[in-house]
């Protein structure tokens, strides 16, 4: 496994020099400042990746090409859109970058509703379904938002609103829509709402539908261009705002790389995302797919209910990560035995808890640099030890 850490370029807090004394060796960026739909110059991925290998490091991966929602609701813009996306990657492909990573869901990325839930061993990121009730249906009024959920979480969203101070309600509201790091875009109530018109009661069907014309365009660009995709998975995996979600389980992962049968069109295995669904068996995710699993997401959650969690320490929480490395390990020397070029699987340690002793305080939520490096030097030890015993 190549040892990677997400980096949001020259504004991050974290330097380069500090993620090469954490143990990395791999980048995983974006090119953040351009808008999604616009496509990136040679010379801005060129800057960009002198000043990664400056520092003695290697941009290993993109997360993301932004995926606009005009692709995903498949609106006007989707030609002009599809064409950029297609731009970056074969832009990318020049300048030697081999992995891509990207999502599918719409309007909202990845989505928490507490930033700093106190734990033993630090603050972590956490959902709870009730507070995301509470936000849809009594703070944003959604159109219809009752109807998306059960009964009883409904009445203790009702509970919960109602006992909440206006400044949770007004943070609440900031966390949700404001969007977490890496998303596309951060909304305003009112940008949110029209939004959502644009999807227009989509179902899952079309979603996939949407998908796949997408793959029918960008996989054979990947091809040529010698890069591997992976879709992250939606991170919760389950439908949020009456929006379908369509990369949430097993079955979704199945269908979509049998849909585009290419070694470009892979997946991202974010164990955290996939492991927010108890329904999910990770290890037996890992065997299934283990071909096409282009990039690795390290992570645990705990589950507390159904639909509400909170992130874990690496090597804690309900996914078995000793079980994960090890079947991760197995593929890729499978694949050193096929005489495959990527058997070393990028992985990085997928946020961390912000620790007190952690001296950078503004970091993106879940990217902490003290928390992260604990997590990366914990799962390289499970490497590690996978590896002896192996031998
Ligand atoms: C969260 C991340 C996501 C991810 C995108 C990939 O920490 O895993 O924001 O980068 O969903 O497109």
């Amino acid at each position: 496994m190549e040892q990677t850490w997400r980096w949001f370029g020259p504004k991050d807090p974290i330097t380069l020099s500090q993620v090469r004394e954490a143990g990395a060796t791999g980048i995983v960026t974006a090119l953040h400042q351009i808008p999604g739909g616009t496509a990136w110059t040679d010379a801005a991925i060129a800057e960009r990746k002198a000043a990664i290998e400056a520092e003695g490091l290697s941009w290993s991966v993109v997360e993301s090409i932004p995926v606009t929602n005009g692709i995903k609701a498949r609106t006007e813009s989707w030609r002009r859109d599809v064409e950029a996306w297609k731009q970056t990657l074969s832009a990318l492909g020049r300048a030697g970058i081999g992995m891509v990573c990207y999502n599918f869901m719409p309007i909202v990325d990845w989505t928490r509703t507490d930033l700093a839930w106190p734990l033993r061993s630090g603050l972590a990121l956490r959902f709870d379904i009730v507070d995301f009730a509470a936000c849809d249906v009594f703070i944003l009024q959604r159109a219809g938002a009752d109807d998306d959920y059960d009964v009883d979480v409904l009445t203790a969203a009702q509970n919960r609103f109602a006992g909440m101070t206006d400044a949770r309600r007004a943070e609440l509201e900031r966390i949700i829509l404001a969007g977490l790091p890496g998303s596309d875009f951060a909304y305003d109530r009112a940008a949110f709402l029209d939004l959502l018109k644009q999807y227009g009661g989509m179902g899952p069907e079309e979603l996939r539908q949407s998908l796949g014309e997408f793959l029918d365009e960008v996989v054979p660009v990947a091809e040529e261009a010698g890069i591997r995709l992976g879709i992250h998975p939606d991170d919760p995996p389950f439908p949020l705002f009456g929006l379908p979600r369509i990369v949430s389980t097993a079955e979704d992962a199945g269908a979509l790389l049998d849909a585009h049968d290419s070694p470009a069109n892979g997946l991202t295995f974010c164990v955290g995302s996939y492991g927010s669904r108890a329904d999910n068996n990770l290890v037996e995710m890992i065997g299934a797919f283990g071909p096409r699993i282009n990039f690795l997401h390290l992570r645990n959650v705990s589950i507390e209910a159904p639909q509400v969690f909170h992130e874990a320490e690496h090597l804690a929480g309900g996914s078995d990560m000793v079980a994960i490395i090890a079947a991760v390990r197995a593929e890729e020397k499978r694949r050193e035995h096929e005489g495959r070029p990527d058997h070393v699987i990028p992985m990085r340690p997928d946020h961390g808890h912000l620790l007190a002793a952690d001296p950078v305080r503004n970091a993106n939520p879940g990217y902490s640099y003290v928390g992260r490096l604990k997590g990366l030097a914990e799962l390289r030890g499970v490497i590690h030890a996978v590896d002896a015993m192996r031998a």
